[in-house]
């Protein structure tokens, strides 16, 4: 018997090339996996680079889906994406001109050394936290709902509705 889906949030952020065009695609993508369906999608916002900074301003948003994939399928599935877009329109040895990052799986906890669950210091950037708030305001992240944590980091983190 398969297992039911669970809901699933995923990040996406790009700084490279056309980056609104990349995100737009790596949803396309998104929806079109097996087993996997996008049943929201929030806003695009412009941020300001975090953590390393001396680089471009970042398209970013996030996405709710539901999958019956596990975890690690997951993960390989947004992998291929990242691969097929950078493939397309990165030259050598040049960043990743998307990054797909599984925030939330379920309530699940994964520790494993190359996946953790939920991403790591999601609920210390502005990039995250606004559009998930968009989604489910009232989920809880870390013991504080995200709808208050989202309204800290916008004050402290650049980030703007894309026009
Ligand atoms: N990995 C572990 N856990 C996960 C997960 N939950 N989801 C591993 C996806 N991948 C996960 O990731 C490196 C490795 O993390 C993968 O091989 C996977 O096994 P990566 O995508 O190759 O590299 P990365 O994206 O640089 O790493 P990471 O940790 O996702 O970076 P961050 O911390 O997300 O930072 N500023 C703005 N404004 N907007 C951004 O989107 N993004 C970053 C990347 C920095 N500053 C930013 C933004
Ligand atoms: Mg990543």
């Amino acid at each position: 018997m398969n297992a039911p889906p669970v809901r699933c949030y995923i990040g996406l952020g790009s700084n490279i090339g056309d980056s609104r065009a990349n995100i737009v695609e790596a949803l396309k993508r998104l929806d079109e996996m097996p087993y996997l369906t996008v049943k929201a999608v929030a806003p695009l916002y412009r941020t300001a680079p975090v953590g390393y900074i001396d680089q471009d301003y970042f398209i970013n948003t996030v996405a709710e889906v539901r999958t019956t994939l596990t975890p690690r399928q997951l993960l390989d599935g947004l992998q291929q994406i990242e691969n097929d877009l950078g493939r397309v329109r990165v030259i050598r040895w040049g960043p990743r001109t998307v990054d797909l990052d599984i925030l939330l799986y379920g309530d699940q906890t994964i520790n494993e050394p190359d996946l953790q669950v939920p991403h790591p210091r999601m609920d210390q950037r502005a990039f995250v936290m606004v559009p998930l708030a968009d989604l489910n305001p009232e989920l809880v992240v870390g013991g504080e709902m995200v709808r208050i944590l989202a309204g800290l980091l916008a004050k402290e983190q650049e980030i703007c509705a894309d026009k």
